[in-house]
């Protein structure tokens, strides 16, 4: 059976500053992604706090928001069969360093904190995550 989904991607402000966000989006398409909707913005740190909110009680979580909040940022609703799942498996692992080949964080991200791809992490959450950054 059929399970077209849509997820949340963002591409956070390592990769955007280092130009990457041709070469990444290159990355979702040529793996059956598609690009439903698309914007560049820079966020408010009050909005990057909502937005990580699960890990408000982290020890991270200040330093988090502070980054998130810190450059321009390009936001995504991908669509595929199964997008969380796969989102997830092409972003690769939190921890660059454990990401495996072919996975976008073991090509582009730099360290845990600037791991250039933000990928919701279930279909409820990137329901949440969509309408956070596209609904109006
Ligand atoms: P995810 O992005 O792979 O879903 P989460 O556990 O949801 O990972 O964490 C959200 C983001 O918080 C990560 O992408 C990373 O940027 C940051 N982060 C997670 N764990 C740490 C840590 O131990 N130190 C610093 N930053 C962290
Ligand atoms: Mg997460």
């Amino acid at each position: 059976m059929s399970n077209i989904e849509q997820t949340l991607s963002i591409i956070k402000p390592d990769a955007v500053e280092r130009n990457l966000e041709g070469e990444i989006k290159e990355m979702f398409k040529s793996n059956g992604f598609q690009i439903f909707k698309e914007k560049k913005i820079q966020i408010e740190k009050a909005e990057a706090e909502k937005f990580y909110k699960v890990h408000e009680t982290k020890p991270f979580y200040n330093d988090l928001c502070d980054y998130l909040s810190s450059g321009p940022i390009v936001v995504m609703i991908l669509q595929k069969e199964n997008a969380v799942k796969a989102n997830r498996e092409l972003m690769g692992a939190t921890n660059p360093i454990d990401a495996v080949d072919g996975t976008i964080r073991k090509k582009y991200g730099i360290s845990i904190d600037k791991n250039s791809v933000h990928g919701s992490d279930s279909a409820e959450n990137a329901k949440i995550e969509i309408d956070f950054f596209f609904k109006d």
